[in-house]
């Protein structure tokens, strides 16, 4: 479909890498609108402009001075909400460290105390406006107290990490920093766009640790992204152990790009995964690709071959070669019990069947494949999630069938039939490879990356609209936005962080923020207060020419 790079001496790449860093031209320091705290202020008396939060805030207004915490500060829950409980947690767990203050989580007192503004800071569930929704939320500073308030657990999330971007960098260090710890004064009322603000991650190629994903997860989360889509199996390795089917792992899982050991999770693994992620208000997707991309389980199963003999292990990077046997039955109980493992283990609504490159099925095979695979995704109550080729064969609510959700990412306009598929109610994700494959490189000579899709700068991957980069697909298609990161190229979560960072952002707030608001011109200002907080996180990030970076 088209042309792709061969083979990348890895080596030779570390070398660029660290020149490349180096050479990046110096920019200078430009200062940020309202006076933001800035590195090399040290997060000082410094205080944050209400606006200087990514993805951008529906409304801000400024008011009064900022709030200041203190050790005495007392982090106040509604009684009995177990949501405002969870979301306490969560701020506690981000601001002991760095503050070094007590913070106990108390309830407050009664109906009445909800009202009443409150010293510390207070997360409230009762008297939340529904008009904003599942995710929205109020932060509110002024006086002595910074109210959140949200009906929901996730409203109350986004609101502590809102209030987190709030405090100066030094709030991001693991250890006790120097104050003050100032909140600018104001009300936010905030909302999200789109109900699905994603990112891919491809463990197959290059195997992820737990801790790796968890870690990952935690950068999503900054920036409210709500579902983490993880890329379980490829050509190079099946990465989630299937009851029934231990060979998936104990052999499938055994290689890696460049040859590598690879590794796989353990159900308990998954879980882990999927647990860690909900407490921080993301939503697992996992990916099984079907039925191309499939030779690790060929090599586990070499039933699932159409002549039985077991494929040589594949540590390339090369793509649309293998495929399960679309006329052989135990294709079908194979693929029955892997989505009902996954639809077990994932509480989340979706689950990704792949369905990209089966360039060696016939279309007539390839329908005839998923028309069987649908229903039993559908049978396990998820709602099914494939990549753009899928689409077609997708009835809708039309057709009398359930909504299916395509991932849009070949670069250009669409073609008919997946028009027609979202016209019977079907929708897209939108993660088109030119803006938002965040596996293709910044610029030539880049490290790090691909570059099938062309070369993706951070400006590229923020200035963009979903609901206009496609013709004949518009805002009532979209269910959302995700950032994909493929890993042929990327070993670890250090490598995965320097694509991602300073890109990933701005697909989150082409996600979350008003689409009115889109301004490559302040947000570029906004970005560049986002590199002291990774740097004092150990997130990993290239120092693009494209932001003023301060200091
Ligand atoms: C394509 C391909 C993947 C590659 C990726 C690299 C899709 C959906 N299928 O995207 O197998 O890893 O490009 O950018």
């Amino acid at each position: 479909m088209r042309p792709r790079p061969k083979t990348f001496p890895r080596a030779a790449l570390a070398a660029v890498a660290v020149a490349g860093l180096l050479a990046a031209p110096a920019v200078p320091a430009t200062a940020a609108p309202g006076g933001a705290a800035a590195p090399g202020r040290g997060g000082s008396a410094a205080v944050a402009d209400l606006s200087d939060v990514i993805p951008l805030p529906a409304s801000v207004a400024p008011s009064g001075r900022p709030v200041e915490l203190g050790p005495g500060t007392l982090v106040r829950v509604q009684a009995g909400s177990p949501e405002a409980a969870a979301a306490a947690q969560l701020l506690v767990d981000l601001l002991r460290p760095s503050t070094g203050f007590r913070l106990p989580v108390v309830p407050t007192d009664g109906p009445d105390d909800a009202s009443r503004p409150l010293s510390g800071i207070s997360l409230l569930t009762d008297g939340a406006d529904p008009a904003l929704g599942d995710e929205g939320y109020v932060l509110e500073a002024s006086g002595r107290s910074v109210v959140l308030r949200a009906a929901t657990r996730e409203g109350l999330l986004h609101a502590v990490q809102t209030l987190r971007q709030l405090l100066p960098p030094a709030v991001e260090a693991r250890d006790a920093q120097p104050g003050p710890w100032l909140v600018p004064g104001g009300r936010v009322e905030d909302r999200p766009r789109f109900a699905y603000r994603g990112a891919m991650l491809d463990v197959a190629r290059h195997f992820m640790t737990v801790e790796e994903v968890q870690g990952y997860v935690d950068s999503l989360a900054a920036y409210k992204v709500n579902h983490l889509h993880l890329h379980l199996t490829d050509d190079q390795g099946w990465r989630i152990e299937i009851p029934g089917w231990p060979r998936l792992t104990e052999v499938g899982a055994a290689t890696e790009v460049g040859g590598g050991p690879g590794g796989s999770y353990t159900q308990e693994d998954y879980a882990a995964i999927v647990a860690y992620a909900a407490e921080r208000g993301v939503t697992v997707v996992p990916e099984v690709d079907l039925p191309g991309h499939a030779n690790a389980a060929l090599v586990a199963y070499p039933e699932l071959t159409c002549d039985g003999v077991a494929p040589e292990p594949y540590t390339g990077i090369e793509v649309g070669f293998s495929t399960l046997c679309v006329d052989k039955e135990v294709t079908y109980d194979f693929v029955g019990d892997v989505v009902r493992a996954l639809a077990a283990a994932t509480p989340g609504e979706y689950l990704h069947i792949g369905g990209d490159e089966a360039l060696v099925t016939t279309e007539e095979e390839y329908a005839r494949f998923m028309r069987r695979v649908l229903p039993l995704v559908e049978a396990t109550g998820k709602t099914a999630v494939g990549w753009q080729e899928l689409l077609p064969l997708a009835a809708g609510p039309a057709g009398g069938g359930p909504v299916t959700v395509g991932q849009y990412w070949v670069p250009g306009a669409p073609e008919q039939p997946l028009l027609d598929s979202l016209a019977r109610g079907n929708r897209v994700v939108m993660s088109p490879a030119d803006h938002a494959y965040l596996d293709m490189k910044y610029a030539e000579g880049f490290p790090l990356g691909l570059q099938w899709a062309g070369f993706t700068g951070v400006e590229d991957a923020f200035a963009w609209d979903p609901a206009t980069y496609a013709e004949g697909i518009g805002e009532q298609d979209v269910l959302g936005v995700e950032a994909a990161i493929f890993s042929e190229t990327l070993e670890d979560l250090d490598d995965v962080e320097t694509m991602a960072f300073p890109r990933l952002p701005g697909i989150a707030e082409i996600g979350w923020s008003p689409r009115a608001t889109h301004d490559w011109a302040t947000y570029r200002e906004r970005l560049a207060l986002q590199g002291p907080r990774w740097e004092r996180r150990g997130v990993d990030y290239y120092r693009s020419p494209e932001v003023p970076w301060a200091g």
